[in-house]
Order: C-alpha cells, then structure tokens, then sequence
C-alpha cells in the first residue's frame, strides 16, 4: 500500500534549525581573557538600553554550555546557527588567538557535531571588539582587513567542522542603526560615517569569503541579509512601495551579486568614489554559496502627505513616503506585525532577483509575553501559531520553486534582545534569569514534532486577520482573509 504523503511534507534534506547569537546569550563577559565589544560599552550608557539591562550575564551561555547542547539535543535540531564573540577569541582584535577562548567554540562546534547537529557559524553578529571600534570600527577601511585576519584564524581551527559559514549578520542593521541613527552599538551618528560603513562591511564580507576559501578549500559560505519587504497600505501606492524594497534590497544585494551598488540618487546612502577603490566591487561579488534570510516583518508604506496622520514614520532616504502600522493585522508583543503573506512574497522576491543562490532562512520568529505557569510550563500558543503559519509560507515558497533549502527560529533561548534588553522573550526555551533555569515552552515541543516529521503537522493552524495577499508573480496589496 502506498504511504500517503501529508501535503506539507518539507524536502528531504531540509535543513531544521534554531539560531542565538554570541552577545545576547554568552554572559562571561570578562572571563578567560575576553575583552569588551562595542556592545559592553554601550549597554553602559545611561538611557540606551530598556530597564538598563546588559551582556553581562545573558542566558550564562559561556558557563551553561552542556545545557544549551541538551537543549538542542531535545529539540531535534539539524542545525544550530550561533556567533561568535571575536572579542573572545582575538582580544586585541588582531594577532594572536586566546586559546582558553576558542575552546569555548570548540567544545560547541564539538558538542554539535557529536549530537548529529550541523554546526552554522556566523562571524560577526554586531559585537565588534571595542579596541577597534576605539580605531573606527567600521567606518574605517581597515575593519575589512581585520575582519577578514579573523575569518582566516577561526576558519584555521574550526574549519572541518563547521557546515556553514556565515560572514556578516544584518550589515544594514549595523551600518543604519549603528553609524546613522546611533541607537545601537556604536551609538555613532553620522551619514558619512554610515556610508562608509556599509560599504566596508561588504568588503569586509568579499575579503572573509576570499580568505575562508583559501584556508578551507571546499566550503559553504554566505551572508545574511534582512532585506525589507514593503507593502503599499493603499493599493494607488505600490509602485512607491515596490521602489522603496527594491532599493533597500539592493543596496545590499547587488553588490553581492551583481558587483555594483544601485543607481539611487540618495545622498549619504549609496557608497561612491572615493569611498569605493578600484576593484573592490570584484572583491565585494564573491560567489557565495546561499544567501541568509532573516525576517520578522514587512515596512508598511503609504505617500507621504502634510500633516502627518497619528503613527506615521518618515522613512530614511525616501522623503516622499511614510511608513504606517495598519490598525487590522495581529501584532508580536513588540507590536511586530504579523504577516506571514509578505514572508512568502519576500522569498519569491529574491529567489528571482539571486536565482541560482540557493536561500536559508537564517532567523523568523516572534516575542511574546512568555511565563511559566504555577506548575513551571510555559504555553506559549501564540509562537505555535506564528511558527506554524511561517513555515506554511516557506513551504508555499519551495512549492512554488523558491530554493529553501532551511529555516531556523530565532531564538533557541530568550535572550538579551538588544535595546530591549530582557523585556522580550523570543525563545523555544524560557530562560527564568535569576535562576537561569531553562524550560521548553510548548512551541518547542510543537517545533520538535514538525522537524520529526520534516512536515507540518495536518490541519491547519488558526489564520491571521489579515495577511498580504501575494501571488507567485509577485505582491499585491494587502487583501482581508476570514479569521477562522
Ligand atoms: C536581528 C538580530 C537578532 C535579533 C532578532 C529579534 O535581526 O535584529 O539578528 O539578533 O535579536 O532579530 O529582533
């Protein structure tokens, strides 16, 4: 008799992960020789970080390791996507490697391969050595460099065991957040300084996959993006949002893999001459082996018109639009919108601007007000039905022949979400701070059935109020959907 195939059965060989990253769940900020990261110093600023939380302890990671690993054990993870803390392993940022440091990652990327887990590294996840951001960071040509020395000294002693090498995580985050708007680590503003720093991260990204390939030979290398995807929130609107995506994207994308920045005419936003030295752009084009998808939520975006109406943003580098929250879709606890419709249009966007690059979703997730129970569980429906309707759209997307080849929930634990310190849980696993005791929460539980299923499960879960309605052509205006 023919085994009947449930319908949302994923490929085989599909990649099931979870991801964290090295500052936000590490703790042991001083130990073993570790020196500060940008990031140290700036949690140490008053007013920059919620409830003025810090890395300092985070999930106790760095001392909690064997934990971690059972966690990933029970999960049934494929894969784990974690960072490292460059400032851990080079303390002066350059030279010589801290040995009791790199044992840290040894004994991880050693733990993973043990459990069957496919260790996924990324190199740099925005903790850049405070020692040389005291030497301007990013802004400074030179970080490509130094960026790249590392590449080649972790790549020397984790290099056979590692399945995928991440160079950069979010370098926009970085270079707007970081340089620009100043709300993140450096907590520099400056256009000048952000431009320049956009465009020494993708060096920095083309010189770490040069020098991955020289040490290593065959391996898998890529970079993450968070591209956004806009939807126009009045249908007379969407060219205007369509432009506004294509040229966010872009300014990251197609250096990547088109070897030029885009023809935009923002000042301030697109690296130029002399910014640019010859040859860079061949550098920044590496091939690359799969491009990183992290995506949370789409940017909402209606014409700008005088006076701003309650809620709208400018958006940066587009005078001409706003940016809105419609009033009718479900929202994380962090007022994230929750849209899987536009998941599924931004993985068919890019597997036909990239084809041929085969695409890892390297973070999605969502925050809630997670708690444990009188009984020490934690439900968390809300994440099951996130999680669920997210995956339904990456399955649309491979169904509709975008090449997925994995996913990974961000996070593994709750953890020390940047400016919002300890106020968002985005975790499968609960993380009780004082106590750093860790409890599966019931998303957890669901996550490890559908990745022993390589399925989701039948029936289908509870619908978003409202999802943008995209076809496999491309997006469309938002449409409403019958909540069930
Ligand atoms: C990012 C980072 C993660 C965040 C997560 C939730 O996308 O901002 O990669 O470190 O914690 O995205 O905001």
């Amino acid at each position: 008799m023919p085994v009947e195939r449930p319908s949302a059965e994923f490929p085989s060989g599909f990649v099931w992960g979870a991801a964290t990253a090295s500052y936000q769940i590490e703790g042991g900020v001083a130990e073993d020789g570790r020196s500060p990261s940008c990031w140290d110093v700036f949690v140490g600023q008053p007013g920059t970080i919620c409830h003025g939380d810090t890395g300092e302890v985070a999930c106790d990671s760095y001392h909690r390791l064997d934990e971690d690993l059972e966690l990933v054990a029970r999960v049934g993870l494929g894969s784990y996507r974690f960072s490292v803390s460059w400032s851990r392993v080079l303390p002066d940022g350059v030279g010589g490697l801290n040995q009791k440091g790199m044992d840290y990652y040894r004994r991880l990327v050693d733990g993973l391969v043990a459990l069957g887990a496919q260790p996924s590294l990324t190199l740099f996840h925005w903790d850049l050595p405070q020692v040389l951001q005291e030497r301007g960071g990013w802004a400074n040509r030179d970080c490509a460099s130094w960026f790249a020395d590392y590449a080649g000294a972790l790549a020397g002693e984790l290099g056979d065991r590692v399945t995928r090498w991440t160079t950069l995580n979010e370098p926009a985050v970085v270079a707007e957040r970081g340089y620009r708007r100043g709300d993140h680590a450096p907590g520099v503003q400056d256009p000048e300084k952000a431009v320049a720093a956009t465009h020494h991260l993708l060096l920095g990204h083309g010189l770490a996959v040069e020098r991955l390939r020289q040490v290593l030979g065959t391996c898998s290398v890529g970079i993450t993006l968070d591209p956004p995807y806009a939807v126009a929130l009045d249908p007379e609107d969407e060219a205007l949002a369509n432009k506004i995506s294509a040229a966010l994207t872009d300014l990251y994308l197609l250096p990547l893999i088109g070897g030029a920045y885009p023809e935009l005419d923002r000042p301030g936003l697109v690296p130029r001459e002399p910014l640019v030295h010859a040859g860079d752009m061949a550098t920044i084009q590496a091939p690359i082996d799969f491009l990183g998808v992290n995506y949370y939520d789409p940017v909402y975006i209606r014409r700008r018109r005088e006076p701003l109406s309650w809620g709208e943003q400018p958006v940066d580098a587009f005078p001409e639009a706003v940016s809105a929250k419609p009033g009718d879709y479900p929202r994380t606890a962090l007022g994230w919108v929750i849209d899987p419709g536009s998941f599924y249009g931004l993985l068919m966007t890019l597997s036909r601007r990239a084809p041929g690059l085969p695409l890892y979703v390297t973070e999605n997730g969502c925050a809630f007000h997670d708690y444990a129970g009188p009984s020490g569980d934690v439900r968390d429906p809300e994440r099951i039905e996130y999680l669920w309707q997210h995956l339904a759209a990456v399955k649309r997307a491979i169904d509709d022949g975008a090449d997925v080849r994995g996913y990974f929930v961000w996070s593994l634990l709750d953890n020390f979400e940047w400016t919002d310190g300890y106020s968002q849980r985005f975790g499968l696993v609960y993380v009780d701070y004082p106590t750093q005791r860790r409890t599966m929460k019931a998303s957890a539980q669901f996550y490890a059935e559908v990745i022993a299923a390589n399925a989701l499960p039948s029936g289908a879960p509870r619908r978003a109020v409202r999802t943008t309605t995209v076809g496999a052509a491309g997006p469309g205006p938002p449409a409403h959907s019958q909540a069930q």
